[in-house]
């Protein structure tokens, strides 16, 4: 104790207080009207995907309704999704990009 009686201690226990960030997915939603091109180009532009896995992540949304363009902490996650946002409404494609917690 730093005042007060010393005879009386008190008792603490620390814990290594170093927590992992949660993660999250980024995902494209299909649609049918965003051109499969754009849908690439953006895999590439904002996931650094290479021409080739850019092109099957697109191909397996279009197939399966959705999919998977990476993992990443909150707010690297909250950014792609508004950067992927308004790049589409820019372009006036409806490709939606969500993001859920892992
Ligand atoms: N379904 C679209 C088409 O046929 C292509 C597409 C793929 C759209 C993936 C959105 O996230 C998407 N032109």
């Amino acid at each position: 104790p730093e005042d007060g009686d010393p005879s009386i201690g008190i008792a603490t226990k620390t814990r290594p207080k170093t927590k992992r960030p949660s993660l999250y997915r980024v995902l494209l939603l299909n649609d049918d009207y965003t051109p499969m091109e754009f849908v690439v180009h953006v895999l590439e532009r904002f996931f650094n995907k290479s021409r080739e896995e850019a092109t099957q992540i697109m191909l397996h949304v279009h197939q399966h309704g959705m999919g998977e363009c990476g993992v990443f902490t909150y707010e690297v996650a909250e950014t792609k999704v508004t950067q992927v946002m308004d790049f589409a409404r820019k372009h006036q494609h409806p490709l939606q990009c969500v993001m859920e917690r892992k």
